[in-house]
């Protein structure tokens, strides 16, 4: 069996892959070790060019070796903070709006590839079969090819592809997409994604492109994971490379284990105790402007707004832990946040009743998932999202016996496999604060039924699903020495 690296811009240490990072982490680090070899990336440190330069530092963990490398202050402010998540991240999540494009950034974007990439190629052995995640890795494989490296390399895209016209905003969208065409498989969330990227393949590079298989027609309004052929076989500026949809996912089983394992600790009671009888809604995510957050409240006002009888009787708990909170536009969604809450609050809150409890910091993971099987509703509304694992991760946790519903927006990728969900379309607050009643009003065995088509797709579809797929068309596509 062939060596395993994955690339990735963070690595998760050892002790975080036991379990405190999430599933990812713990799903990619199962495969390196079942295949041994390498984790690669950014240790999360900044440090001098002389510490930078004397990485990576190798960490061993029975046969994997997590080799991560530190970045100076000019190379973070660039490669990461610039075209990273101010260029890249919301013109993918189609918030032009908030782009912003200069030339030095991402200069320094291809400049960190290239350095990266050559601090890589030492631990390459000649059979490894290299797999690269997300959007701050677009250049690596061109990078390690001009290093010489003739290993298949894989890259997956945990978030959106946008549309070619949306692509076309960024100056060297060209450059990107060639970059992109020196991996043998790429993968995406979903057929949208897939297909974004043919159509520039095919409209803007002018290259061909061969799907094969048929992709099962969704059945009431979901796809079936696990039935869909969608392979793509491009040719385009003088490679051929491979395409595919792979749905991430999440191991449904431990989570609920660990729900049901922690739903009687004391930070569940102090809830229950504060909630007086009142129903939970329950939101977390990321702080970040693709998530939806502010329609998420103002939806929930509506709620209140339109339904008096619901005052006093239903509670939103957001836990937002913050994020890349050094990038002006993360400050401005933080400000408008707190500013909502505060404003809903103030109209709606009683001596003893606060609608929106707003929570920005950082919880243990067994703590949200039991946190989730205490509330009757999962409110995941992102304005755009790869996948969002929270979707899945709410299902996962729910008791069997007495099952929360999931209101989920159309524009999250997960929204093409739960069909037992309330889709909701997150630019309407009506229908979002209509979905909110419904779910609270639902019968016991409507939610069953709906708890058991969603376990079913995640059961299907699970996060070794995803990941092994990945590796075995990885192993399997014909690439060009
Ligand atoms: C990207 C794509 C795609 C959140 N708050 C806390 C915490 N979390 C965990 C959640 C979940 C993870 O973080 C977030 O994953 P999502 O999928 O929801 O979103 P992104 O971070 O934007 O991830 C996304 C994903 O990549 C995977 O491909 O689905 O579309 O944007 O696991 O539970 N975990 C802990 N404390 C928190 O306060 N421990």
């Amino acid at each position: 069996m062939a060596r395993l690296i994955v690339v990735s811009n963070r690595v998760a240490t050892p002790t975080e892959t036991k379990g405190s990072a999430g599933g990812l982490a713990v799903g990619v680090f199962g495969a390196l070790k079942d295949a041994g070899g390498v984790w690669f990336g950014w240790s999360g440190d900044v440090v001098s060019e002389t510490v930078a330069n004397a990485g990576p530092t190798l960490d061993q963990e029975g046969p994997v070796t997590f080799a991560t490398v530190g970045l100076t202050k000019k190379d973070y402010d660039q490669y990461y903070r610039g075209f990273s998540n101010a260029t890249l991240w919301p013109v993918f999540h189609y918030r032009n709006d908030l782009a912003r494009y200069e030339r030095d950034e991402y200069a320094g974007y291809r400049r960190v590839n290239a350095w990266l990439a050559h601090k890589l190629v030492k631990l390459i052995e000649p059979d490894d079969i290299i797999w690269v995640h997300d959007y701050h890795l677009i250049p690596f494989a061109e990078a390690l090819r001009s290093e010489g490296v003739r290993n298949r390399i894989g890259f997956f895209l945990h978030i959106p592809f946008p549309s070619p016209q949306v692509l076309q905003t960024i100056p060297p969208h060209e450059e990107l997409v060639k970059s992109l065409c020196c991996y043998d498989l790429l993968g995406f969330q979903t057929r949208n994604d897939q297909q974004a990227f043919h159509d520039y393949i095919a409209r803007e590079a002018h290259g061909t492109v061969r799907e094969l298989g048929e992709a099962t027609k969704p059945g009431k309004g979901a796809e079936t994971a696990g039935e869909v052929e969608e392979e793509g076989v491009l040719e385009a500026y003088g490679r051929t490379l491979h395409t595919g949809v792979y749905r991430i996912g999440v191991f449904p089983d431990e989570i609920a284990e660990q729900a049901a394992r922690y739903e009687s600790r004391q930070h569940v009671l102090d809830l229950k105790q504060s909630l007086e009888g009142r129903k939970l809604i329950m939101s977390v995510d990321r702080l970040d402007y693709s998530k939806g957050l502010v329609e998420r409240f103002q939806a929930f006002e509506q709620l209140l707004e339109h339904s008096p009888e619901w005052r006093g009787k239903v509670t939103l708990v957001q836990i937002a832990p913050p994020t890349r909170s050094d990038v002006a536009s993360y400050k401005v969604i933080r400000e408008e946040l707190e500013r909502e809450a505060g404003r809903i609050n103030g109209r709606y809150s009683g001596l003893d009743y606060t609608p929106i409890r707003y929570l920005s910091q950082q919880y243990d993971r067994w703590k949200l998932m039991s946190l989730f099987r205490e509330s009757q509703v999962g409110y995941v509304t992102p304005l755009h999202d790869g996948m969002n694992l929270v979707a899945k991760e709410y299902v996962a946790a729910q008791n069997p016996e007495d099952p929360g519903v999931l209101v989920l927006s159309i524009f999250a990728g997960a929204a093409a496999e739960l069909a037992g969900a309330l889709l909701v379309n997150p630019h309407d607050a009506t229908g979002m604060s209509e979905a909110l009643e419904h779910a609270l009003s639902m019968p016991l065995e409507e939610r069953k039924e709906r708890y058991h088509t969603n376990m079913e797709a995640l059961r299907r579809n699970d996060l070794g699903v995803w990941r092994d797929r990945f590796l075995s068309d990885l192993a399997r596509v014909p690439h060009q020495r």
